[in-house]
């Protein structure tokens, strides 16, 4: 059906993944509205990785190949685009991935939960048998999350999500990888480390950056780690925007 000569056709691609998903109840209704927000700024951002976004797309790498206990936190949105993506980190790193949700249904979880085991994932958190503890001072559906994932990882990786768990995470000393297209929301603006890129592009690109530094010595990893300072990866991904328009 769609028209591989239309000049948007990779958009129009994205966007029949995201229909699709949501007719397998895999994405919350809002997750189009999500999905249609993200667009917005992915056309601001130039449609493409920028360097700056390339570098912190390389610091993300030091941290997942630095920590001691990461997890991969996944909602519908990212299941929806980038399933196999985030099964083959999860491989490649030997790390688990929980499901947190913040529409969480048991019919959602049961439709993600499959996609996952049918690419292969062994260990699978997040599901309606796992055992889950608060998170401290967040109320809501996300704030249960596994004992074995989440409540005891150092690191967690939230890409493409709302606004309320990133500062209340960071609270409790983990490092917080996260990948948003908008480099003002709330989201961005509290994670350790914010990949300003569309998840379709940051993905793989995570995987063959860790697949560079991976034989790497862990003190120069965290070297640059070190230099690495947020806000101003931030405030280049607004000046890099503002640059296309002058
Ligand atoms: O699956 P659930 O129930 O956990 O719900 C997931 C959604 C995404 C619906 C929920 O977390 C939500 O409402 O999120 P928000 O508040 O819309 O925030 C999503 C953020 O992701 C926004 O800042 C968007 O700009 C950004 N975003 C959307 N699409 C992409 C993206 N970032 C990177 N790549 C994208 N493709």
């Amino acid at each position: 059906m769609l028209n591989k000569d239309h000049p948007r056709y990779q958009s129009l691609v994205y966007r029949d993944k995201i229909v699709k998903a949501h007719q397998q109840g895999i994405l919350a209704d809002s997750g189009m509205i999500a999905h249609g927000r993200g667009e917005t700024f992915d056309y601001l951002i130039g449609e493409k990785t920028t360097p700056n976004s390339q570098n912190t797309i390389d610091i993300a790498a030091c941290y997942f190949l630095t920590s001691k206990k990461p997890v991969l936190s996944v909602n519908g949105n990212t299941t929806a685009l980038v399933s196999e993506d985030v099964a083959e980190l999860s491989k490649l790193l030997d790390i688990p991935i929980e499901i947190n949700l913040y529409y969480r249904t048991p019919e959602r979880i049961r439709n993600i939960e499959k996609v996952y085991t049918d690419l292969g994932v062994k260990e699978l958190l997040g599901t309606d048998e796992d055992d889950f503890i608060d998170t401290p001072d967040l109320n809501g559906p996300r704030s249960p999350v596994s004992i074995e994932g989440i409540k005891k990882a150092d690191l967690v990786f939230i890409p493409l999500e709302d606004g309320d768990r990133a500062e209340k995470l960071s609270a409790l000393d983990k490092d917080i990888l996260n990948i948003d297209l908008n480099p003002l929301s709330r989201t961005a603006q509290t994670s350790t480390v914010t990949i300003v890129d569309n998840i379709v592009r940051a993905m793989p690109a995570i995987i063959t950056s860790i697949n560079k530094y991976i034989d790497y010595d862990k003190k120069d990893l965290q070297e640059k780690i070190d230099n690495f300072d947020n806000k101003t990866n931030l405030n280049n991904a607004i000046q890099d925007i503002i640059k296309r328009f002058e």
